[in-house]
């Protein structure tokens, strides 16, 4: 029996899983995501989207490829040239990457708004509550006082002076009807989602296609570089303006069909 086989099928804790396996971050990833569901913060649906990605991401090569990195630096960019910019949180996001999150809004100096597909009063309480033990201190979303315009009820609720005001979103790992309903409210979109098929990253202007545990910490490591070498607006805007999204889409499909 190899190593890897003697990997327990019931893991009550990430640091049971050895480091060296070979599925390592997927078997993270998994993890946390049933923890996820267990503690009530994410969706069962969370799982399918899980699995979806997963497979996407085998297929990248788990890796973040030459396009997603320069996606990652031009999302950085926009984010610092917003003047309200807000990074939403879903179940799936709150499970993967809470205290990445706390470290982007940090570094970009955006707002957190808890924003749901399937959205309850005790799953907003549940992320909130995470993402607080995970450093945040202002979380929006829990007054969803404002509605995107053309959604179905419950899905649409978003904070007036968060997501509705916003110049500039991220939205990780989104439902494509709303992150074409974000896009017909004018904002700036910038979505992650290891499927560069799906409709969320085909209607944003920066899309990134990967892996959510590679991308946040990726996006924080550019914006601090991009600070540190105090680049002007000017500077900034010119980054945004190189990055091209159907190209960078372009590229990840080649990847995943072609392996190149
Ligand atoms: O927490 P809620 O109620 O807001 O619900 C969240 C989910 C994700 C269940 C909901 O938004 C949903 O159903 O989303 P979809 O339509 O399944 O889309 C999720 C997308 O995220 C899919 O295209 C997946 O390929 C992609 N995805 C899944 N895991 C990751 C990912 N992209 C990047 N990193 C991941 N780890």
């Amino acid at each position: 029996m190899s190593d890897y086989e003697t990997v327990p099928a019931e893991v009550d804790d990430e640091e049971e899983i050895p480091t060296d396996h070979p599925r390592y971050t997927d078997l993270v990833t998994r993890h946390r995501i049933e923890r996820g569901v267990e503690a009530g913060i994410t969706h069962l649906q969370g799982m399918h989207a899980e699995g979806r990605g997963s497979a996407f991401d085998y297929l990248l090569g788990e890796e973040t490829i030459e396009s997603a990195d320069d996606a990652e630096r031009a999302a950085a960019a926009q984010l610092l040239l917003a003047e309200r910019p807000v990074l939403s949180i879903n179940g799936n996001v709150a499970a993967l990457v809470p205290r990445e999150m706390v470290e982007l809004a940090a570094a970009v100096d955006a707002d957190l708004e808890v924003n749901l597909f399937n959205r309850t009063p005790a799953r907003i309480e549940a992320i909130a509550d995470h993402l607080r033990a995970h450093g945040a201190t202002e979380i929006k979303g829990l007054e969803a006082d404002a509605r995107i315009p053309a959604l179905e009820h419950q899905r649409a609720k978003v904070d007036a002076d968060g997501i509705y005001a916003a110049d500039v979103v991220l939205v990780p790992l989104e439902d494509g009807d709303r992150a074409e309903a974000l896009a017909a409210m004018g904002k700036t979109e910038i979505v992650i989602d290891l499927n560069p098929l799906s409709r969320s990253p085909q209607v944003a202007d920066v899309p990134i296609v990967d892996n959510i545990v590679r991308a946040i910490p990726n996006v924080t490591a550019h914006a601090e570089d991009l600070l540190e070498a105090g680049l002007t607006t000017a500077e900034l805007e010119s980054i945004v303006a190189e990055f091209d999204a159907e190209r960078a889409l372009e590229a990840a499909e080649r990847r995943i069909r072609e392996g190149v």
